[in-house]
């Protein structure tokens, strides 16, 4: 039986292990642009079979959040040249997150104090986070405006755009398009926030067409083999829900798998919270079952509230990688430390966002 420490090969990579470093917000990239800090951050995890990079935004409209990082300007690519050298140093292998945040966000962070945009002008009931004169704090997203028809192929060009540019310029391993929590391509796919009457809104066909555009546009570009792509069918992250997660899903996933992605990243339940969700059911084996009956090979990759134990059940029952989040960012040899058992360091929430080295860099290896 596969364990969680043999190797894997995923799309055109070989990972040493099934373990993955999950998308980590940390908010501590002023102006856009990856510090050395960071890269010693990545470069201490580097033992996970795949770092997934925190959201990085594709443009400046796509920014949702003070201090998170870019990859539309030459100095945020050269500040993600030095991550992914770090990373590449001590054999690891990092994926950039491709983000676009739509209505998650606010008019001070936004160009010229624009409104943030969205399928439909229908503000998310959720916070962002604002830093001003040095302090950080939590703001209520802003009105959005709804995207004109003729503005969603600049999107798209800017998911490939920023795709291609991350493997090139700033060396990443491949790229990660995130359409999960709410987002702007989770917006377009889900009924609450999307009530378009165009050929982006509607049936689930026309939802489901920005994020089939952006990742035919994406593999196109750097090849299937280094694309991959991370949903969460029922989260209620950011205000998020749709009518009918099951067949809008179960589509996306059929669409998808003649792509070759290398793999599918699938949160289950509530993003960071409960796995289950009384009132959203979803069923994650008939969603694995569509991708693989519609010629899908890329590798399943499940994540949230995972442990060891968990993990090792989800590979005997057919996943292939299991993404931990919260453990990685107090455990930077957390391979290891699952791998003998030991005990895991406990997250410091108070440091999650913001902030510099404490919380960071400085949790300690197993001795
Ligand atoms: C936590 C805080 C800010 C952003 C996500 C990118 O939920 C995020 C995020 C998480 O995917």
């Amino acid at each position: 039986m596969a364990s969680l420490f043999d190797p894997l090969q995923v799309g055109s990579l070989r990972l040493h292990n099934r373990i993955v470093m999950a998308p980590l917000t940390r908010n501590r990239a002023p102006g856009g642009i990856p510090t050395p800090m960071m890269a010693q951050y990545y470069a201490q995890r580097a033992n996970a079979g795949l770092l997934i990079s925190e959201g990085t935004a594709i443009s400046a409209q796509g920014q949702g959040y003070s201090d998170v990082p870019g990859l539309y300007g030459s100095e945020q690519l050269d500040g993600w040249k030095q991550v992914t050298h770090a990373v590449h140093e001590h054999k690891g292998r990092i994926f950039v997150q491709l983000w676009h945040v739509g209505r998650v966000s606010h008019v001070d962070l936004q160009p010229n104090g624009m409104r943030p945009v969205a399928p439909s002008p229908i503000a998310a009931k959720t916070r962002t986070y604002i830093v001003k004169n040095g302090v950080g704090g939590f703001a209520p997203t802003s009105e959005p405006r709804e995207l004109d028809a003729d503005e969603i192929p600049g999107i798209v060009h800017e998911f490939r755009h920023a795709a291609r540019h991350a493997v090139t310029t700033a060396s990443f391993d491949g790229v990660e398009v995130h359409a999960a929590n709410g987002y702007l391509l989770d917006q377009f796919l889900k009924t609450g926030a999307n009530q378009r009457r165009d050929d982006y809104g509607g049936p689930i066909e026309n939802r489901a067409r920005l994020l089939l555009e952006v990742m035919r546009a994406v593999a196109g570009e750097v090849g299937g083999g280094r694309t991959g792509v991370r949903i969460s069918p029922v989260t209620p992250a950011n205000d998020i829900d749709d009518e009918n997660p099951q067949a809008l899903f179960e589509y996306v996933v059929r669409e998808l798998a003649p792509l070759g992605l290398a793999y599918i990243h699938v949160i289950e339940g509530a993003t960071g919270g409960p796995r289950e969700i009384p009132d959203r059911p979803f069923d994650y084996v008939a969603l694995r079952t569509a991708y693989r009956d519609a010629g899908g090979k890329g590798a399943w990759m499940v994540n949230n509230g995972y442990d060891k134990v968990m993990a090792e059940q989800a590979l005997a029952q057919g996943a292939d990688l299991v993404a931990f989040g919260k453990a990685f960012i107090a455990n930077p040899d957390l391979v290891d430390r699952m791998h003998r058992d030991a005990p895991l360091n406990p997250p410091d929430k108070t440091t999650f966002f913001g902030g510099g080295a404490k919380g960071y860099i400085d949790y300690p290896a197993f001795a």
